[in-house]
């Protein structure tokens, strides 16, 4: 059976990026999250919209490793924190959400399908399981032109009990295909908890049962993803081999904004939970760290705050000045 790849204690290291640049990331994707609850309450969002609070530093740590472009990146439906991750303009974003043409994906694709192939961001997927299979096909591609690139795919605990991703894990253990897959285990599927769907739910196990090398990591502290990702994505740089994170982590509010916490998710989990986790919050973390070490000047990060606001309230303002896709534009786009 395949052992975890790296098993000595994760460390603070030097990484491509700063914790600073991390920070405003996290705050970034925080500060994206008021708007799209007020709009999606105000009955201008078609569809549904998913929340990612405290699950940023999987997404910030992760894709702060990566080269783009070149690099792919794969999610689900909570992609608007992977989108601003790899630099997708944060009015684009937006725009997408409201369903406006200046969306990144021309405003029909909504907020489970925000896409920046430019720079290697092939999309989130409504689908649960749904990118994992679509992962397979790029990691081929990239072995078949014989680069070092690397796909990233998220998906949830809940995906995990899919058939499909079981068979796309053993092709990709068989077929020793570059894909980094991120197992974000925020303990529970819309409002099933872990214990109620996973008869087994030690993931690395059967990420290792598939051939595939991985470990679990603490997904609240966006160091410790930082170095996890740096190290794998190296390896399978290296390798061309596959591996397997299993995140642990926690969604702070609903499923998304049709269950927010003054409704449904009082039914599956208590307070105290939630209030447990939540003194594990990334953002907070780390900004304490970077207090602690000296790193933010007095001031700085209450800066960072703003900015990232200002830069929302721009994203919130471009949107709603785009206009929705033409009429006769209804069918482009389509296989028919
Ligand atoms: C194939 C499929 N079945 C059911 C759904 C409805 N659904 C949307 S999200 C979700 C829960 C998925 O949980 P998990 O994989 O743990 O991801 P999380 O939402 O926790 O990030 C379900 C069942 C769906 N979108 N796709
Ligand atoms: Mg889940």
């Amino acid at each position: 059976m395949p052992k975890a790849m790296v098993e000595e204690p994760i460390r603070e290291a030097a990484c491509d990026v700063e914790l600073k640049d991390l920070y405003a990331l996290m705050v970034l994707i925080r500060r994206f999250e008021e708007p799209q609850y007020r709009k999606f309450r105000e009955g201008k969002i078609g569809g549904y919209v998913h929340r990612s609070d405290g699950q940023e530093a999987i997404v910030a740590g992760i894709i702060s490793q990566l080269r783009l472009p070149g690099d792919y990146v794969l999610c689900t439906y909570r992609d608007h924190a992977q989108a601003l991750a790899v630099g997708t303009d944060p009015g684009a974003v937006m725009a997408e959400i409201l369903g406006r043409s200046g969306g990144c994906a021309g405003g029909k694709g909504g907020s489970m399908h925000l896409i920046d192939p430019d720079r290697g961001f092939l999309g989130g997927d409504g689908i649960v399981g749904g990118p994992v299979p679509i992962a397979v096909g790029v990691g081929w591609a990239i072995k078949y032109r014989g680069d070092d690139n690397v796909c990233v795919c998220y998906f949830g605990d809940g995906a995990m009990n899919q058939g499909g991703v079981h068979e796309s894990l053993n092709m990709a253990g068989l077929y020793k295909l570059p894909i980094l897959f991120v197992l974000e285990n925020n303990k529970y599927a819309m409002g099933t908890a872990l214990e109620r769907s996973t008869g087994q739910p030690d993931f690395v196990m059967k990420a290792n049962a598939h051939g595939i090398r991985g470990e679990r990591v603490d997904g609240m502290d966006v160091i410790k993803v930082r170095e996890a990702a740096k190290r794998a994505i190296q390896g399978i740089r290296k390798t061309g081999e596959p591996y397997f994170f299993e995140m642990d982590c926690y969604r702070f509010v609903g499923h998304g904004y049709g269950d927010d916490s003054t409704q449904g998710q009082k039914f599956y989990r208590t307070e105290e939970e939630v209030a447990q986790w939540r003194e594990r919050d990334p953002i907070q973390r780390l900004r304490r760290h970077l207090e602690t070490q000296g790193t933010f000047r007095a001031g700085e990060a209450d800066d960072i705050d703003a900015d990232a606001k200002r830069r929302v309230d721009a994203a919130v303002a471009f949107a709603e000045s785009s206009p929705e896709p033409p009429l006769d534009s209804l069918y482009d786009h389509i296989f028919s």
